[in-house]
């Protein structure tokens, strides 16, 4: 039998794994909705058939429902999470977990009292066949030891209601938690650099620099934009001491005419990361009907990710070099300095 879900949030990205779990997977059936914005919430529960709940809470506790997929705002997670935990419900919530790191604190004790994983957090990178390709490279040793790598996060524009630090915890976040799993090592300190503002930054720091140094004696450079205008680009390179490996050009084609040669660059992050998306749901589809272990990033994973967050925050409005620390790392994740795979 189809394992049921419930959905928070039905934004964009809820409507997008709406869509996806009714027409992509297998496996799985979209049987509740709820939103805050109720007409959102019944316009996004009609195109799947599902029930449309008073409030995010009534959904969790329901019945019907035996996972839950959190998709709304990033400062309303927690009060979600910490209620499928409650319920001993598997919980997929997309980034960042919360929007403190005691917040996501809060989390993995709440997971560690259950004694199992049940959470995990969207960080979709992860599942992409070209980081995963980069990622068995690096590991098969073809580059030779990893020393630095070199990252660019563009997009093409935000939201009006996108703020600054944002830039930090809703972007750079996703190099934050891709830097980590690439690496296998924890981020010991951040630095941010500043150019001059970009003539369409508006009242955001844009771009800027971070300068991330492993545990494991390594630099991670990530240029985030966030009006490049031209679309949404993706970038990262890996110097080794043999070689380096770098992601490919994300189009399919590329066009020569007129003496020039042209490939598309991709709209948004639905466009270059759909399909990375696609296995992500489905690996933790399969992983919760199977009664199987989630290996996908965890509580622990949201956790770093924010404390490096809250880090770089700091880095940015101080110009200093922040060190990150990490509370301890409970058993349930794995051994320290070795993100979960
Ligand atoms: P959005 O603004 O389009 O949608 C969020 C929805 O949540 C809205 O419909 C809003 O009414 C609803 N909402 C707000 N508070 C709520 C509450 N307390 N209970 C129920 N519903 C509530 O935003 P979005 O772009 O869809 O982003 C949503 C989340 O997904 C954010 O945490 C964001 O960081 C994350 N996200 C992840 C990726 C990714 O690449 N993994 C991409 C985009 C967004
Ligand atoms: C958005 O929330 C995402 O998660 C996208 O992947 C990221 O590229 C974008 O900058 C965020 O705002």
């Amino acid at each position: 039998t189809a394992l049921r879900v419930g959905v928070i949030g039905t934004g964009l990205i809820g409507r997008d794994h709406l869509r996806r779990m009714a027409t992509v997977l297998a496996g799985v059936s979209v049987v509740a909705v709820a939103d805050v914005d109720a007409v959102a919430a019944a316009r996004a529960a009609a195109t799947v058939g599902a029930a449309v709940h008073r409030d995010g809470l009534d959904l969790v506790a329901s019945g019907g429902v035996d996972a839950v997929l959190v998709c709304s705002w990033g400062g309303t997670h927690e009060e979600y999470v910490l209620a499928a935990l409650a319920a001993g419900k598997p919980v997929f919530c997309e980034k960042p977990l919360a929007t403190t790191p005691d917040a996501c604190l809060r989390i993995v004790r709440a997971e560690v009292a259950h004694g199992g994983r049940l959470v995990q957090v969207g960080y979709m990178r992860r599942y992409d066949a070209a980081y995963r390709a980069l990622k068995r490279t690096l590991d098969s040793g073809a580059v030779g030891a990893p020393l630095m790598m070199h990252c660019a996060h563009r997009n093409a524009g935000v939201p009006a209601s996108y703020e600054p630090e944002n830039t930090i915890t809703d972007t750079a976040v996703h190099e934050i938690d891709m830097a980590r799993w690439m690496f296998g090592s924890e981020i010991a300190a951040v630095r941010v650099l500043r150019p001059r503002a970009s003539r369409n930054a508006g009242r955001l720091p844009d771009p800027m620099l971070l300068v991330l140094e492993l545990a494991n004696g390594m630099l991670v450079d990530v240029e985030i934009s966030v009006n490049v205008r031209y679309g949404y680009d993706i970038r990262g390179e890996i110097l080794g001491e043999d070689g380096t490996v770098a992601l490919g050009d994300p189009g399919l084609i590329s066009v020569r005419r007129s003496g020039q040669v042209a490939a598309p660059v991709p709209a948004d992050w639905r466009d270059r990361f759909g399909a990375a998306y696609d296995v992500e749901l489905r690996e933790w589809v399969d992983a919760v009907t199977g009664g199987g272990v989630l290996t996908g990033p965890g509580s622990w994973d949201g956790y770093a990710a924010s404390a490096v967050a809250d880090a770089a925050v700091r880095a940015l409005r101080t110009g200093e070099r922040v060190t990150v620390t990490l509370a301890e790392r409970p058993a349930l994740y794995g051994p320290a300095d070795r993100p979960a795979a």
